[in-house]
């Protein structure tokens, strides 16, 4: 909370949008120096749920950034506070509709999302997008990247973004990232962008908070479903093979038919709705209102079916659930009588004295006893 610095990656010349927490200049009171500087305060006026409420509720964006700090924080005291906000804003949630984007890395989805996003604005929305990158931890790679691809965007009084939190206590990025969505929604964006790289867990986590999923693709020589994952294309809405522009426009849209053959063989990822492959450059804005319109038709379907009240009921009830497995796990390995019992029974089963069954037994008695 008392961090008050932008990102380094962040435009120098951009807004409370990069922002942990924004603080105002004051006066320097010092009777010891005549230089009157302004000295920007470390410490931020200190605010209170009905401030962060009122903040959100109101789009005052400084506020807005310095709730989704707290959310984002890894103090029990902040996550405690966090919760009371959350609770208080949740009326005011869930209007948007959330997109997670996924795929390779240089797929161009942050170029995408660039495009888009100023394509949403540009019909009267306003528009957050978040990033889970666990690349990002290790190297700063792709976030410094994204500081280029999203540069106009970022401009816009009508965007948010956000780069992933770091991991941390109770649920990490998952949980973090899914209560910036509700405060984002509280604060009156329209359109939720959750970007992610095509690795592994990460696609199936942000498949659980969003509405629609859509895969980025390139065109690529030779076999076009080599080396993305057939389980991602399974949980796709939709599948769009990027950088259709000069050269690669006839390639771009072969890989498109290519993949709608292979979706042809593939159950449906949505109830009711049918995945196709589109083609678009992100680069030239070319295809982009094209899968807007895509997205609108599958939330009308999806909302007059039922399926997408469906889905994200069903949602909740998995983050419930995903939260709850993570806070007994926690709680049973830090329990005092587990702690201790476990190194002997570890050696037991490891000289050939007890078997992992009847192992397990031990520690079960071992954390009700204690
Ligand atoms: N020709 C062309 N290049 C693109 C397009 N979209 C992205 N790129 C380029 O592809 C590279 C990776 O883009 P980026 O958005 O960072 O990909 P990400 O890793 O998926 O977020 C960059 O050099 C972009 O300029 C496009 O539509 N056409
Ligand atoms: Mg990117």
């Amino acid at each position: 909370m008392k961090e008050t610095k932008k990102p380094e990656w962040a435009p120098k010349d951009s807004g409370s949008e990069f922002a942990s927490t924004i603080s105002a200049g004051i006066e320097k009171t010092d009777k010891h120096t005549t230089n009157k500087k302004h000295i920007p305060i470390t410490k931020a006026k200190k605010l209170d749920i009905d401030d962060y409420v009122d903040g959100i509720l109101t789009h005052n964006r400084t506020i807005f950034a310095r709730a989704i700090t707290l959310v984002e924080s890894n103090s029990m005291q902040h996550i405690e506070m966090a919760q009371e906000i959350i609770k208080r804003v949740l009326p005011h949630t869930g209007k948007s509709i959330r997109i997670g984007i996924t795929g390779v890395p240089g797929a161009g989805k942050s170029t995408f999302i660039e495009s888009f996003g100023l394509y949403l604005i540009s019909q009267g929305f306003k528009v957050a997008v978040l990033a889970i990158d666990p690349s990002s931890t290790i190297s700063k790679g792709s976030i410094l990247g994204d500081k280029t691809r999203m540069e106009e965007l970022s401009k816009s009084e009508d965007s948010f973004i956000r780069p992933s939190p770091s991991s941390g206590a109770l649920g990490g990025v998952n949980r973090k990232t899914r209560e910036t969505i509700l405060l984002c929604e509280a604060a009156g964006y329209d359109v939720i962008l959750v970007e992610t790289v095509g690795v592994g867990q990460n696609e199936i986590s942000v498949r659980s908070m969003v509405d629609f999923f859509l895969l980025v693709l390139i065109s690529g020589a030779g076999d076009e479903l080599q080396g993305i994952k057939k389980g991602v294309i399974e949980i796709a809405d939709a599948i769009l093979v990027n950088k259709a522009d000069g050269d690669n426009i006839i390639k771009a849209k072969a890989a498109a038919a290519e993949y709608n053959m292979a979706l042809h063989y593939l159950a449906e990822s949505t109830t009711g709705w049918k995945t196709n492959a589109f083609t678009c450059s992100a680069k030239e804005k070319t295809g982009i209102d094209n899968i807007w319109n895509v997205i609108k038709k599958f939330e009308s379907i999806t909302q007059e079916s039922g399926v997408f009240t469906e889905r994200r009921q069903n949602q909740m009830i998995e983050w419930l659930h995903f939260m709850l497995e993570e806070y007994i796990i926690n709680e049973f390995f830090n329990n005092k009588a587990v702690k201790d019992s476990l190194p002997t029974i570890t050696r037991e089963i490891l000289s050939g004295k007890l078997p992992p069954t009847a192992a397990v037994n031990l520690v079960l008695d071992a954390y009700k006893k204690g």
